[in-house]
């Protein structure tokens, strides 16, 4: 028989491939996409079959809601994000949803309905690997997103408002304050902790702090054959020099802080033209904020210098900010328990990778449960489960979510 966390790992396999993705020979799901409508469809059907009753909110993410006993109590939301990176890994993102709707249809199946409604929430922009933005959905949703934060537009020069939703509705996705009992993400970890202890899962203690910026640095564009190597204000190699000490910076703090150029356009983008503009953006993460806001500082002050250095000129901006944000710390207590009932070890990590449950935080106490990836390998086609540790994550958040009733009062 296909346990049922086998069956959550084989569902984000079948949204690794078109039409659920937009890519050729790999995934990339992004925000309103033909790919992400499609795969909103195929979850629908997974929903319904579960026993939920299944609607699209206002900011387009797509929840499915499975009744308690008492209709009116706050509902328990399970959930993580449908979108992806590009070139991603079939896992970070769906398995939480796919884990939620498989606790569901255990549910179901028994006939059982708890005190509370639950519902599984599928996020739609959590990478932010469309829009410039990111957790766009959740924000919505946890009411922490301002009107004027959906003027975006995407590397097309698409408009949010124009690719497939009512901006003028957007933030009624916002739940009332009261109407929700707790937030719980399971998730692949994403790094090599779990794999390193031999566990399969863990329960996860807090999410690191995020800032994100988008640098553009102007020089002059000319030919690459007449300028003089004296006379060039090349905007590639001022570029290079800033990432160096971007990377030197998080490498002599020596902690958890991290920081990441991830996208570099360079223009004109030809053989023979000295770049005149290159525009990248700059990720900065410590699970201390005020450790994340020094090298933040450190950076913009070092990438300053470079560019007055070079006669360049640089333009900041920031286009992200997501505080450090902790567990529930009943709920984690919670979480270890129904990890010892399914027989294995409690073990409790940090999270470096940002999750939608940072954002839900905002609105509800929140749980997370990382499931061990191969190789700790992840935001890359060659992520991996293994469907026997989703089982246990699943068994866990079986009991987790039949305990939550009986013992959980919210602060
Ligand atoms: O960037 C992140 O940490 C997450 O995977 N979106
Ligand atoms: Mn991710
Ligand atoms: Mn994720």
């Amino acid at each position: 028989m296909v346990t049922g966390g086998a069956r959550a790992v084989a569902r984000c396999d079948m949204l690794g491939v078109s039409p659920y993705s937009d890519m050729e020979g790999g995934l990339y799901r992004a925000y309103l996409t033909p790919a992400y409508t499609a795969a909103q469809g195929r979850l629908a059907g997974w929903m319904e079959e579960a026993g939920m009753t299944v609607r699209r909110d206002a900011a387009a993410n797509l929840i499915g809601r499975y009744e308690g006993t008492d209709a009116t109590a706050p509902a328990l939301l399970i959930g993580s994000h449908l979108d992806s990176v590009r070139d991603a890994g079939r896992y970070d993102g769906p398995l939480g949803i796919m884990l939620g709707v498989e606790a569901v249809a255990a549910l179901h199946q028994a006939d059982k309905h708890l005190p509370f409604p639950i519902e599984v929430i599928a996020f739609g922009d959590e990478e932010g690997s469309r829009f410039p933005a990111a957790m766009l959905t959740s924000r919505a949703v946890a009411g922490t997103l301002s009107p004027d934060a959906l003027d975006l537009r995407d590397g097309d020069g698409v408009a949010l408002k124009d690719a497939g939703v009512d901006i003028s509705a957007y933030l009624s996705a916002v739940r009332a304050p009261g109407t929700t009992l707790a937030y719980l993400e399971a998730h692949i970890e994403q790094g090599p902790v779990l794999e390193a202890k031999g566990l399969a899962i863990g329960t996860v203690t807090g999410i690191a702090a995020q800032l994100r910026f988008q640098a553009v640095v102007t020089g002059q564009a000319n030919h690459a054959g007449t300028t003089t190597m004296g006379l060039r204000r090349d905007a590639m190699t001022g570029a290079a020099e800033m990432m160096l000490a971007i990377e030197r910076i998080a490498r002599d703090d020596a902690s958890d802080l991290v920081a990441t150029v991830g996208r570099v356009d360079a223009l004109p983008g030809a053989p023979n033209v000295i770049p005149g503009e290159v525009r990248f953006t700059i990720d900065v993460r410590s699970g201390n904020e005020d450790r994340r806001n020094r090298a933040a500082q450190a950076i913009l002050v070092a990438l300053e210098d470079i560019a007055s250095t070079r006669h360049l000129s640089l333009s900041l901006q920031q286009i992200h900010d997501l505080p450090a944000s902790p567990c529930n710390p009943a709920l984690m207590d919670l979480m270890d328990a129904a990890i010892v009932d399914t027989g294995h070890s409690p073990f409790r990590l940090v999270s470096g990778a940002g999750h939608d449950a940072m954002v839900m935080a905002a609105l509800c106490p929140t749980a997370m449960l990382f499931i061990r990836c191969k190789d700790g390998i992840s935001h890359n086609p060659a992520e991996h489960v293994d469907p026997a540790d989703v089982e246990i994550a699943l068994q866990a958040m079986m009991g987790f979510i039949e305990n939550l009733g009986e013992t959980f009062v919210p602060a």
